[in-house]
């Protein structure tokens, strides 16, 4: 029997785009939840550690048993396994293009406004920082929505990035009603069902996540 890929991840964490990747292709994979505090995998205790020695998700074990990191290389690397879903261009300028958003959302968004707006222990300096970044960032997407439906001419791996980050606007301060062309696509993408079922999914897990934290 052929192995499926494994994903290691954290619950509405950037990894839940490879999970809305994943379903919006039909693909087979086995989902591994990660304390990213504890560094552990939940479902045997075993140590993240050694799947990343960064110890942030996620993670994807091939079917060949090879470990990939770093979210838009498991993102490129799903939607290359499922061609026929379409969430990658194949190659030439469209393909850098998609890049293009990829790094902008796991370098400008991701990590350079959101994550110090949303980790605790982010100093205030670090938060103000990040604040100042936003409205360049967002009202640049903002201008992009004003006539386009996707990042791409279609649903592609970097909407699944997106709308993973724009997910924790709520959390971070950010209120979208301020980029309204953001605030569209964002609630039109989450009736998607790839979507809608990651974050159903997600939340529960984060949940359980919360309580957990409580009880140790
Ligand atoms: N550069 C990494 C960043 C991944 C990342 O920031 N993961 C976060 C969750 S969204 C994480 O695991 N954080 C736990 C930690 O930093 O210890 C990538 O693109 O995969």
């Amino acid at each position: 029997m052929e192995e499926s890929m494994e994903l290691y991840f954290s619950p509405l964490a950037c990894s839940m785009s490879s999970r809305i990747a994943i379903y919006e292709a039909g693909g087979e994979a086995e989902f591994h939840c990660v304390d990213t505090r504890t560094k552990r995998v939940l479902a045997d205790d075993s140590d993240f550690w050694a799947l990343n020695p960064l110890g942030m998700v996620p993670v994807l074990r091939t079917e060949e048993g090879e470990l990939l990191r770093e979210n838009p290389a498991v993102l490129q690397y799903v939607a290359d396994r499922f061609p026929a879903a379409g969430l990658a261009p194949a190659g030439g300028l469209e393909r850098s293009r998609l890049q293009q958003w990829l790094n902008f959302i796991g370098t400008e968004l991701h990590k350079g406004t959101y994550i110090p707006l949303l980790d605790e222990k982010a100093p205030a300096g670090a938060k103000d920082y990040a604040r100042g970044k936003v409205a360049l960032r967002l009202g640049y997407l903002d201008r992009h929505f004003q006539d386009q439906e996707f990042l791409l001419e279609k649903f592609s791996v970097a909407d699944a990035y997106l709308v993973t980050v724009l997910n924790w606007s709520q959390a971070s301060g950010i209120d979208l009603s301020e980029w309204p062309a953001v605030q569209a696509y964002f609630k039109r993408m989450i009736k998607r069902p790839s979507i809608a079922r990651a974050l159903t999914e997600e939340h529960a897990l984060y949940a359980e996540e919360m309580e957990r934290r409580k009880a140790a």
